[in-house]
């Protein structure tokens, strides 16, 4: 079954373009691209900078892995780029790229194909956590919105308690001093607004001590860069 899938492959290459979706019967229909395990998918990262972990792609032919073919990586939504543009195959019918997210907000996405069949692909999505000089939480009835905020070192947090929310502060969670609202424990109601600033690195988690707890119910989490 290989070899006959291959022999139509190269009636593909040579220019037969048509045959390859005539026939249901095809082998070609048999090319099964998927995401690998582990697939990369789904992560998140900063705008600009590599991902994490790489994202793997396996070619089955009739259900085996297909070694020894081309796979290429376009970026489909947002900015970035992945290298290599197209990578080859191993014998477990597995191959790799690095993803770099670019600076658009949210999912990116990037599509895995084959060559010979650009049908024959599968999608990757991520998160891009881009980091600005200033953001903005809102304190609402009962959660912080955004959860998770991204700010570079420096940066400012505006905790601003949206129309009609009522009763809520924010604590720091132990050993971090900020965000904390001024004169904590005590509550405010909307109209509210206060600035954070956050000089230094690291991970700054934080709770309503009315309707959260550390990690629970209303909190949030500040990522400074
Ligand atoms: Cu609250």
């Amino acid at each position: 079954m290989t070899r006959a899938w291959k022999s139509i492959v190269g009636m593909v290459l040579i220019g037969s373009v048509a045959c390859g979706g005539s026939d249901p019967g095809s082998p070609l229909v048999a090319a099964l691209l998927t995401q690998a395990a582990p697939s990369g998918n789904n992560q998140s990262g900063f705008a600009n900078q590599p991902l994490p972990s790489p994202l793997r792609a396996r070619l089955l032919i009739n259900g085996h892995p297909e070694s020894g073919r081309t796979i290429v990586w376009t970026v489909s939504s947002g900015s970035g780029r992945v290298t290599p543009a197209s990578s080859l195959t191993d014998v477990d019918g597995i191959t790799f790229a690095t993803w770099t997210l670019g600076a658009t907000a949210g999912n990116q996405t990037v599509r895995a194909s084959l060559l010979e069949d650009p049908t024959v692909a599968v999608s990757f999505t991520a998160t891009s956590l881009d980091a600005t000089l200033s953001a903005t939480v809102s304190v609402r009835n009962n959660q912080f919105v955004p959860a998770t905020t991204v700010v570079q070192a420096g940066g400012i947090v505006t905790f601003t308690w949206n129309e009609g929310s009522i009763d809520h502060n924010v604590l720091p969670v132990p050993p971090q001093t900020v965000p904390q609202s001024p004169a904590s424990p005590q509550t405010f109601d909307a109209p509210s607004s206060y600035d954070q600033i956050f000089p230094v690195g690291g991970t700054f988690d934080y709770f309503c001590s009315v309707h959260g707890s550390p990690g629970a119910g209303m909190a949030g989490t500040v990522i400074v860069e």
